[in-house]
């Protein structure tokens, strides 16, 4: 399609994908031969990154953030992420139709938010769904808040506060047996590196400032458990510590192995896989663990660097196969206009994953 077209198709279906929900088909399988992508983005019609993918009533849903157009100028604090509203997917199997169920939740309607609702992600507990989602606060500090339904599509119902208990971004929903855990942080634009002892330290501004020395413990995803509400926290949070082989945490210096954000949890073979963007290096590593807490040890990548500058991911398990979710900026070459892909996952006998190359 010529590019101007495709874009004036983007627009039209954007507007009408608020009031109607869309189809389209894909294939889990590797994009056309004459592509150099390994995998086909997952919707067109509107941009999408950073999709949390469950399974929830036998079908698969995501749930990703929204990108559009912004005049915002890019920056280290990732202002150019200026997302107003949430739209839920689901599919019936990998490589069938997906559907766009619509706007589910719009920053205008969650009574705290300033802006920028960044990654989300879901659970469901006895019916009812929770969608966990990051956004800055009327003064500009990024808090988690959730949002609850009847249905994993939403429409979803933001409560007035954010989760007492939470800062920084990119929340991610671990469910564990009848427990449930809420893992989330990210630097720079994430904003952890401005607090000391899970307290926002007055004054720090920036991607960097407050960040530790190169050659100090790197700063780490925190977790803590769900209350039985789902809409609180049970416990203080946990720092979740990420050590090299020698069983020494990573530094904040060793930029292709340190947590930068989008951090994720799964479980495998009864071992806790804790994955996570390394940022400025583009990876999505993991680490491995023997509790939800940790302390987990760090193993290889995930996926390797993707086309545009974010990497963020989702893992699950879906009628015996494992699949990785994740995205790039295959449809418009622009850092903050991404679009959604999935791939499957394969484990090694002992327990590793197979590196994903996004790339042919
Ligand atoms: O989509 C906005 C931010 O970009 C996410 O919260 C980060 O994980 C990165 O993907």
């Amino acid at each position: 399609m010529h590019q101007s077209n495709r874009y004036l198709s983007l627009i039209l279906l954007a507007g009408f994908a608020c009031s109607q929900p869309q189809e389209t088909t894909h294939s889990v399988e590797a994009d056309s031969t004459a592509s150099k992508y390994s995998h086909a983005p997952l919707v067109e019609h509107i941009y999408t990154a950073d999709p949390s993918a469950h399974v929830f009533e036998g079908k698969i849903f995501i749930y990703p953030s929204h990108d559009t157009e912004t005049e915002v100028a890019e920056d280290d604090m990732g202002s150019h992420f200026d997302m107003k509203d949430y739209h839920v997917f689901s599919m019936e199997r990998p490589g069938g139709k997906v559907t766009d169920h619509g706007v589910a939740l719009k920053l205008e309607d969650v009574p705290w938010a300033g802006r920028q609702l960044w990654a989300p992600d879901a659970a469901e507990k006895d019916g009812k769904y929770y969608l966990y989602f990051p956004a800055k606060d009327k003064q500009d500090i990024f808090k988690i808040g959730v949002a609850v339904s009847d249905q994993p599509e939403g429409p979803f119902k933001a409560e007035p506060e954010p989760i007492d208990g939470t800062f920084s971004m990119d929340p991610t929903a671990f469910q564990d047996g009848d427990d449930y855990y809420l893992l989330w942080g990210g630097i720079w634009g994430g904003q952890l590196q401005w607090y000391e002892d899970q307290k926002l330290v007055e004054g720090r501004n920036g991607p960097t400032e407050g960040l530790p020395a190169p050659d100090q413990k790197a700063l780490m995803p925190y977790i803590a458990k769900l209350g039985d509400s789902m809409t609180d926290l049970a416990e203080k949070p946990k720092e979740m510590l990420i050590l090299d082989e020698s069983g020494e945490p990573i530094k904040a210096g060793d930029n292709a192995r340190r947590f930068f954000e989008a951090a994720w949890m799964h479980k495998y073979n009864g071992k806790y896989y804790l994955s996570y963007s390394t940022g400025d290096t583009h990876f999505i590593a993991y680490a491995i663990g023997e509790s939800p807490y940790g302390p987990f040890t760090y193993q290889g990548n995930v996926l390797d660097p993707v086309e545009g500058w974010t990497n963020h991911h989702s893992i699950v398990e879906f009628q015996g196969k494992w699949y990785l979710f994740y995205h790039d900026t295959q449809l418009s070459g622009k850092t903050p206009l991404r679009n959604i892909k999935m791939a499957e996952l394969t484990y090694l006998p002992d327990g590793k994953i197979e590196t994903v190359k996004p790339m042919k």
